[in-house]
């Protein structure tokens, strides 16, 4: 039986993997640290909570990695842990920093001294690309990091490359574009989105939301989990691009979820009102960030012939997926 870890347990993409190696036979630990919220509540939706053996690992901490990682003897470690919040990563980059960068380093100095057979993954992401020097955005594209997050991601990519040519450890980084699902968390734009419209219907309460002009290339969470896996079961290690190739404006992702809604709506600018003409989306500039990325879209053509990966959903399926999630919780709150 192979064994993995996930850091990252209790996020997004966490449950989603896990989901995914346990249905492949894998002995699943989920690497979680120490914090007071409800952060159970995806492996419990997912059905998974008591299949996971959960330890006790926190990125900023290189001892407690040794101790895991020693204990454990993982085949794969998939590092999905980060202060993952783009506006955030204003606010608090120091932390930012420490998670994303150094916890980065942390565990790869772990694996090149003593357990070199790991195969490792790493979380990177198109916001590495930030403000965008070619259309679509592949694997030798230039990175114009618009955030600290962003830089600090772009430093690990960089020494998950250096540890597999120094070392010649299995590292590979999956650059993924922005990947939704039910289980995204709330404070992102299409969860905020979701769960701020079903409460609009219900109650009337005006969402506030910031730029809505930039672009992104969406796509499933669950999708972008198996690209992962699939990076590390091939022969050599390598870095690849995960998208759909396809870019919509935020603006459109919320007409398609009022259209999901059966909600007749007029965009006034940035706002969003009903038919009588009462607000449905406010702006409030508190969401604006310093520096924004514009548009972003990926050409995924190295991952489609060497993985054999391809999406499965399509953004309409995910728009459907968030909604009727999100009218479900509704019922029950
Ligand atoms: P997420 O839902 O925000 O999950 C982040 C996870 O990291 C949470 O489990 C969080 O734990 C954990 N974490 C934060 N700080 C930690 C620390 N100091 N030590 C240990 N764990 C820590 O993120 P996601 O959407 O699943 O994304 C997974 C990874 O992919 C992240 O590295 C993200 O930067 C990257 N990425 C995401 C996307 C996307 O569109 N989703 C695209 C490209 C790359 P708590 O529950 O305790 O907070
Ligand atoms: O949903 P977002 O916060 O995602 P962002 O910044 O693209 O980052 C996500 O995707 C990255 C991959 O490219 C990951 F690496 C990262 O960890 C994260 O998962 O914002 C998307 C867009 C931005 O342009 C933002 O300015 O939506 C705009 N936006 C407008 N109003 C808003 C809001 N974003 C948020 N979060 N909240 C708003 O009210």
């Amino acid at each position: 039986m192979k064994k993995a870890i996930i850091t990252g347990i209790t996020g997004q993409d966490g449950g989603y993997l896990a989901k995914l190696l346990l249905s492949k036979g894998y002995k699943v630990y989920g690497a979680q640290r120490r914090n007071t919220g409800k952060r159970y509540w995806r492996l419990d939706e997912l059905g998974i909570l008591d299949q996971i053996e959960l330890v006790d690992m926190d990125l900023s901490e290189p001892y407690n990695i040794e101790k895991v990682i020693d204990e454990v003897q993982p085949d794969e470690f998939y590092n999905l842990a980060a202060q993952s919040f783009v506006d955030l990563s204003f606010k608090q980059p120091q932390i930012t920093t420490l998670v994303n960068s150094l916890g980065v380093l942390n565990i790869l100095e772990v694996i090149k001294n003593k357990h070199q057979k790991v195969k490792f993954y790493q979380a990177s992401t198109s916001e590495m690309y930030g403000k965008v020097t070619e259309t679509p955005q592949k694997e030798t594209t230039r990175f114009y990091p618009r955030s600290p997050y962003a830089c600090a991601k772009v430093y690990s990519h960089y020494l998950s490359i250096n540890y597999r040519e120094s070392y010649n450890l299995f590292t590979c980084s999956g650059i993924l574009f922005n990947h939704e699902s039910p289980m995204r968390g709330e404070e992102f734009v299409t969860r905020k989105t979701t769960k701020g419209l079903v409460e609009w219907l219900k109650t009337g309460k005006i969402l506030e939301l910031g730029n809505l002009e930039s672009y992104r290339d969406w796509g499933h969470a669950e999708d972008y989990v198996e690209a992962m896996w699939l990076m590390l079961q091939q022969d050599k290690p390598n870095d690849y691009v995960i998208s759909t190739g396809k870019t919509t404006k935020i603006k459109d992702f919320i007409k398609k979820c009022l259209d999901e809604l059966n909600v007749k709506h007029e965009f006034r600018g940035q706002e969003v009102f009903d038919e009588n003409g009462n607000y449905i989306i406010k702006t409030n500039p508190k969401f604006f960030r310093p520096t924004e990325v514009d548009a972003l879209i990926g050409d995924s053509n190295k991952a489609f012939k060497d993985l054999n990966w391809k999406p499965k959903h399509t953004l309409e399926t995910l728009v459907k997926d968030m909604i009727i999630a999100d009218l479900e919780r509704y019922k029950y709150k």
